[in-house]
């Protein structure tokens, strides 16, 4: 199907991963625990549900970092090894940018303290071989995972210690790899610090009486240290924009009465207080009722209000797969959602995770984002989680994952036309990888196919899907040609 495009000259077409998904090589060469090698270690931790309420109830087991898993979030698709190999599978289909994440305790595997040299020059080789391509980097900083010995030292993000301790891992990133990568994420889905403490910000139940006020005071120090490497970029790298990265939840009021549309207004206000922090440099009034009713108390520092103030981004990012549901009333039917549940909406198609697919959707948050805040948006993370198969001649027939990316790239070229300022769109797992929610490799994602199953069993070959061809053309056309 051919239709107008509107995407403009020098749009970031490309792909996302996550460091603790895909690359393996969990211990090699120097790297310390992450909280992301012990969270969701074993089949009964593959829900994110089951670890959230392991934090609460307080009940982690560190024995389990001694032991060797077959489990394949350790061994991810072992890209730390392949990663020329899967670089180049992206410039064949046209990646003008690559979003991938850098480990902390690959570089400093303590979490602060002494630097891990070939921790660095890994991520250096690995950008290097993407600009051999013309391919941008695009860097999360942190994607859901923490260095657990600064997790066990400090509680992680509860204290206010880890705010130096990340502002000197990001400027060691800034300086090695200066003059090389533009395009820069602080934290990964900010908002996910809210509901799980442990995975992102490396806090351990065990140390707090009162979970929620760690997780926000968690979230305001995440909130300093993110401003302070914004203003440190600025100043190392003035070529260089540093964005955030929300996790977008559009929530629809179930119906026209007055009390969905405020439910529907609060759920908003849940998720988008992170970025009106990151964007607008201040506390929403909002959030005030909210604390007071939660007993949490923000301690923050004379300093903080101005380092938030100057401290803001110059572009939003957002991850988007579906939209929910907000009611006044909590009877009928639920359905699994990116981090949260949500009511069924009987107007829209679930994936085979319960995942509500809405492309309609991505439209009504762009233009909700690019009204509130007007500054460019990039979309970070979109597309399908699905049950791949694999054809007897080895051919790979995903039409539903093009059908899924087609229609929300549509939705995209009608909200630029309308006027929305994106800059680009990187889907998530352009290479299939371990999923963050389930830890099982069947759920896909890429464009290209990896031999590789839930156990951690598989050759690691890589196959190009039907969608890798798809996608080459998009970009080849600018979105033209869908
Ligand atoms: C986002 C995360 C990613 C990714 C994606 C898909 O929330 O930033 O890390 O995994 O969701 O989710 P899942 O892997 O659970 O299907």
């Amino acid at each position: 199907m051919n239709i107008k495009t509107n995407f403009p000259d020098g749009f970031l077409w490309g792909g996302a991963t996550a460091a603790n998904q895909l690359e393996g090589a969990f211990l090699e060469d120097g790297k310390g625990w992450s909280t992301a090698d012990t969270a969701l270690y074993t089949k009964e931790r593959r829900s994110l549900a089951s670890i959230t309420k392991r934090m609460e109830s307080k009940d982690i087991d560190f024995a389990m970092e001694d032991k060797e898993g077959i489990y394949p979030k350790r061994t991810g698709i072992d890209h730390y090894h392949h990663y020329k190999e899967d670089i180049a599978l992206f410039a064949e289909m046209g990646f003008k940018v690559y979003r991938f994440s850098i480990s902390w305790p690959r570089i400093f595997p303590n979490g602060d303290g002494e630097v891990n040299e070939a921790g660095l020059a890994f991520y250096e080789k690995l950008i290097d071989e993407c600009l051999k391509y013309g391919i941008e980097p695009l860097v999360t900083i942190s994607h859901y995972e923490f260095p657990l010995a600064l997790a066990k030292k400090q509680n992680g993000w509860e204290s206010r210690k880890t705010i130096d301790a990340f502002v000197t891992y990001a400027k060691t990133l800034f300086t090695r790899y200066r003059g090389k990568v533009k395009y820069w994420l602080t934290f990964n889905e900010i908002n996910i610090i809210g509901m799980t403490g442990y995975l992102s910000g490396g806090i351990l139940a065990d140390n707090v009486d009162n979970f929620m006020q760690a997780q926000y005071q968690a979230a305001h120090h995440q909130f300093v240290a993110s401003a302070l490497c914004v203003n440190l970029c600025h100043e190392m790298l003035p070529e260089a924009k540093i964005g955030c990265m929300l996790a977008r939840m559009e929530s629809y009021p179930e119906t026209c009465k007055p009390e969905d549309v405020m439910e529907s207004i609060y759920s908003d206000h849940n998720n988008l207080f992170y970025s009106d922090v990151q964007i607008r440099g201040y506390y929403p009034t909002y959030m005030n009722k909210f604390f007071k009713d939660n007993n949490i108390n923000i301690v923050k520092e004379d300093e903080d209000d101005a380092i938030l103030l100057n401290g803001t981004v110059d572009f939003m990012s957002f991850s988007y797969y579906m939209s929910g549901v907000s009611s006044a009333n909590n009877d009928g039917e639920k359905t699994e959602g990116n981090i949260l549940g949500t009511k069924k909406n009987p107007y829209l198609e679930a994936s085979d995770w319960g995942w509500q697919i809405d492309p309609v959707g991505l439209r009504v948050t762009l233009h909700k984002l690019y009204d509130r805040y007007q500054i460019p948006l990039f979309i970070v993370e979109n597309g399908l989680g699905a049950h791949d198969v694999v054809e007897s001649n080895g051919e790979i027939h995903d039409e539903y994952r093009i059908n899924y990316l087609r229609l929300h790239i549509e939705q995209m070229s009608i909200a630029i036309e309308e006027g929305v300022d994106l800059m680009g769109y990187t889907p998530w797992g352009c290479i299939d990888l371990v999923s963050a929610s389930t830890s099982e490799m069947s759920k896909r994602y890429g464009f290209i196919y990896v031999d590789m199953d839930d156990e951690g069993n598989g050759t690691n070959i890589r196959s190009r899907k039907d969608s890798f061809y798809w996608y080459k053309k998009v970009i080849d056309t600018n979105g033209s040609d869908l």
